[in-house]
Parts: C-alpha cells; structure tokens; sequence
C-alpha cells in the first residue's frame, strides 16, 4: 500500500512541483483514500483520484485599477474550476497577499470534497487575488472589486460556478462584485453567496462556518457523553470565522480566553465574553485595526506579539486563521497541556506533523473540510432560498445546519471508526466525500 501511494504523489509531484500546499492537501486524501478504493472492485482501473487532482478548469487573469493616488496597480486573479461532478462549481474568493496558484489549488481540492459531505449538490472551487485589502480605502476596496469581476464574470453563473467570501473577502468584497457582475450581464441571479439580507443574502450564512465549527465540536463531544459547557477553548484569527465560533461556543457555556490575528494573540483568563466580542468586532470589522487593540480597553488581558495561540492551557482549540497555522511543537504543546478537542475552523489549519499527532494521541479531532462545511453548506441554502425566491427564518436556516453538520459527523463515523471506537474524522471525510464524487464521477463516463 505505501508504495501505491508513493506512486501517485511521485506522479502528482512531478505534474505539480511548485505547489507544496497543493501537494499537502493531495497528500493527506491520498493516504486515507487509497487503500479504501484497493479494496473497491468499482473504482479499480478507473484512476478516479488521478482525475480528482487535475482542475477541470484554471482561469488567470491581469487584474489592472487605478488607486486614490491615480496610479495603476495591477494584481492577478485566479479561479480554479475543480469538480463539476455533483453540481455548479462552488467555493470562495481569497483575496490576500499571499496568494497563488498552489494556496487556491489546494483550497479548491479541500472544497470538492468538503461540499460532497454537506450533503448538497455543489462541485468544488476556489478563487481570488494576491491583492491586499489592509489599509486599502472603500473607494480602492469597491475598484478592485469592479475590475476582478470585469473578468471573472465571463466565467461563472448561477449554474455554471458560485463564488462567495473567503480571508479578505465579506459582505462589503460581495456586495461590490455583485454589482460588477449585475451591470454586465444584465441579470439579478444568486451568482454569489454571502450576499447582504435585502438583495438575496440568507440569515444565518454570515454565523454559519464559526457556528458549524462548534457544532461540530459539540457531535465530536456526545460521542463520549460530554458538552461544552464549562470548557476552556482557545480560538485563534478574529475574522468571520472565528468571531462566530467565539460567540457560539460562549452561548453553549464554554469560556473562550483567546483570539488572533497576523500580529499576535490575546490571552484573557475571564473569557471574551458578548461585550467583549463586540467591541472585537468594532477593532476588526469597522475600524480595521489589530487585535493588539483589545488589551488597551479590557487591561486584564495579555497580548503576546507575534505569537500564536497554542501554549496556552485549553480543553479545546478551534484554529480559525489560515492554513499550517499549528505546527508538530505547537500540537505537542496543546497536547501536554491537556487539549483534547481540535474542531478547525480554518482551512487545513494543523501541518501534516500536528495532524498526525493529533490523531495518535487519540484525541477528537476533526479536519475543517468536515467541522469548516457549515458556511459552505449555508451558501447552499442561500442558493437553494434564491432559486425557490423565499426566505428562511433564522432558526429555519439554523436547524438545517445543525442537521447539516451533524449528518457530516455521522458521515465521518460510517467511514472512520475502527474497531477499537477510535472514530478517524480525517479518515471518514475523506472517503465519505471522495465516495459521493467518485460515483458521481463513474456515472458520467470519462469527461
Ligand atoms: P477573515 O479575513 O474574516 O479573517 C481571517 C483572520 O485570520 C484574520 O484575523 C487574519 O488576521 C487572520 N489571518 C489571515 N492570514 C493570516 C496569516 N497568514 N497569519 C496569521 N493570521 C492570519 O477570513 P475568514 O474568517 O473568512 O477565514 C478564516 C479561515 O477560515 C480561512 O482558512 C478560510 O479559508 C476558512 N474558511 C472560511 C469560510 C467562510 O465562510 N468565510 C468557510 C470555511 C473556511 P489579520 O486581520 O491580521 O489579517
Ligand atoms: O472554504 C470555504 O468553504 C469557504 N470559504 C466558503 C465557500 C462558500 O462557497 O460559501
């Protein structure tokens, strides 16, 4: 078996040797997966995961504006059309300094199955910009967006591909895009999820992946007939991930004592309670400001510069930042400290040696393509709510995703759990969704 899946990553690297996080989201499906379809007569010959790796489709693009000063700057754009097998390409635009061809690979990988585990129909696909937001004024925020979509527009369509928000892309990035996209096709269609309430957005879908993260934690929790209330969690970013992750975790009665963001982390030992996460919105969201700002207002608290979240003593730790955000040592360090529950918020937040460690300390981890699917989930409701033209109410939309998440743990221990009752979430959400779009795949012949 080892030499079969060195086998295919040697092929897959040798196609893609620029891409280490590509190659490191490939390589994690590809131990879980190929010794369940060895034992599949279904799939044998049928190189299916051979075809999962390549994107149907790569668009790159010049993406030239004009800033307030009058000059031109010009940024790439990307959108990555991955798998179209169970539905329209669907996944979120990135827009942030980093990015490049291996990150949105990657993220569009991850996609294809996460959306297959959400139970809805939607392929998977990733997008975005190496353009930084920071310290960007509205009027270059609302340009940038105008001449992205003056591209990516040709591309995608409410049946074609369905783009949403992602790091650096909210409701202020949609609203601009959809305007663009609005203007030059002459259509009002839901092309886009994460929209504003009063022109197509669902309830809800702004809560959804921090809520379903901890939702998630919560199904991990039942199995071993425990709950949340009254557990330590450190939570790491502040964006929209992880201050909905903050805010749910604090109503089912666990204490959160830390959030970050690229400048550091603050630690407070009372809990980041309502008012608190509020005023963590007003620093992120309006004024645009670092977390560093929080300690100047509630002064018990501690900023470490710099520093990420992970020696600090906590029953649960939802990485909610960005990928390879926990190291092995910082695993190690989460372990000796007592951490029991990883539900990651963020995309392929662990490395593959703090994975690794997770899962042979038999703790209750969870990969985000699993325990992150509620936001793309509600994006589907929001698809779904835009097609019938009606709107769910808030705990309309919240039932479904509690459901949502909870069919996906249940997913995870159909295809996860070993003899001993060790339930392997990364093992179950890999074949779990690989099996949906393999079939999906089978179905419609070589295409
Ligand atoms: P936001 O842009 O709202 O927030 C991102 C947060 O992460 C900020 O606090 C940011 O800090 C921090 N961050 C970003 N990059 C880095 C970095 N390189 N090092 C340290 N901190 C960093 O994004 P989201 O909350 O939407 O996304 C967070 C994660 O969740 C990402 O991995 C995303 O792919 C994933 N995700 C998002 C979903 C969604 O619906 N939005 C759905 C599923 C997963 P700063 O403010 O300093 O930049
Ligand atoms: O990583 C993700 O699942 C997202 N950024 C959300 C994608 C979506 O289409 O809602």
């Amino acid at each position: 078996m080892e030499s079969k899946i060195k086998g295919f990553m040697d092929l897959v690297k040798q196609r893609n040797q620029y891409e280490p996080e590509f190659l490191q989201a490939v390589e994690e499906v590809a131990e879980t997966v190929i010794p369940y379809i060895a034992n599949q007569e279904i799939y044998s010959g049928k190189n299916i995961l051979l075809r999962m790796v390549e994107p149907e489709r790569v668009m790159m693009f010049r993406v030239p504006w004009v800033d307030d000063s009058g000059e031109i700057i010009v940024n790439r754009g990307y959108r990555i059309q991955m798998n179209s097998a169970i539905g329209p390409y669907k996944g979120g635009l990135r827009f942030h300094p980093t990015v490049n061809l291996s990150i949105l690979k990657f993220l569009a990988f991850e996609q294809v199955f996460k959306n297959a585990l959400t139970t809805l129909p939607m392929g998977g696909g990733k997008g975005g910009s190496d353009f930084d937001p920071k310290g960007k004024s509205d009027d270059e925020i609302m340009r940038f967006c105008h001449a992205f979509m003056s591209e990516l527009s040709r591309h995608i369509g409410h049946n074609t591909d369905v783009p949403a928000g992602d790091i650096g892309v909210g409701g202020r990035e949609i609203g601009f895009l959809f305007g663009m996209y609005k203007k030059l096709r002459n259509e009002f269609t839901g092309v886009l999820t994460g929209k504003g309430m009063s022109w197509g957005g669902s309830l809800i879908r702004p809560e959804a992946t921090g809520y379903g993260t901890v939702y998630f934690a919560q199904n991990m929790l039942e199995t071993k007939g425990d709950t949340l209330k009254g557990k330590t969690v450190a939570v790491s970013g502040s964006g929209n991930v992880a201050q909905y992750a903050c805010e749910k975790a604090t109503q089912l009665g666990a204490k959160v004592v830390t959030l970050s963001d690229s400048s550091g982390y603050i630690f407070d030992a009372d809990g980041i309670d309502v008012d608190k996460l509020a005023y963590v919105m007003e620093i992120k969201n309006e004024r645009r400001d670092r977390i560093s700002e929080y300690v100047k207002k509630y002064p018990k608290a501690k900023f470490f510069r710099g520093e990420r979240p992970w020696s600090v003593k906590c029953d649960v730790a939802m990485p909610c930042a960005t990928q390879n955000e926990i190291n092995g040592d910082e695993a190690q360090s989460l372990l000796s400290n007592g951490c029991f529950v990883v539900s990651e918020g963020a995309n392929m937040p662990s490395t593959p040696d703090a994975a690794h460690a997770f899962q042979k300390a038999r703790i209750l981890y969870a990969p985000g393509k699993a325990s992150n699917a509620g936001g793309v989930a509600t994006s589907g409701l929001e698809m779904s709510q835009n097609s019938l033209r009606i709107n769910w109410t808030r705990d309309e939309v919240d039932e479904k995703l509690k459901k949502i998440m909870s069919d996906i743990h249940d997913s995870c221990i159909k295809f996860g759990k070993q003899d001993d009752g060790y339930i392997d979430y990364v093992t179950g959400a890999n074949i779990a969704g690989f099996v949906k779009v393999a079939d999906a795949m089978l179905a419609q012949g070589v295409v």
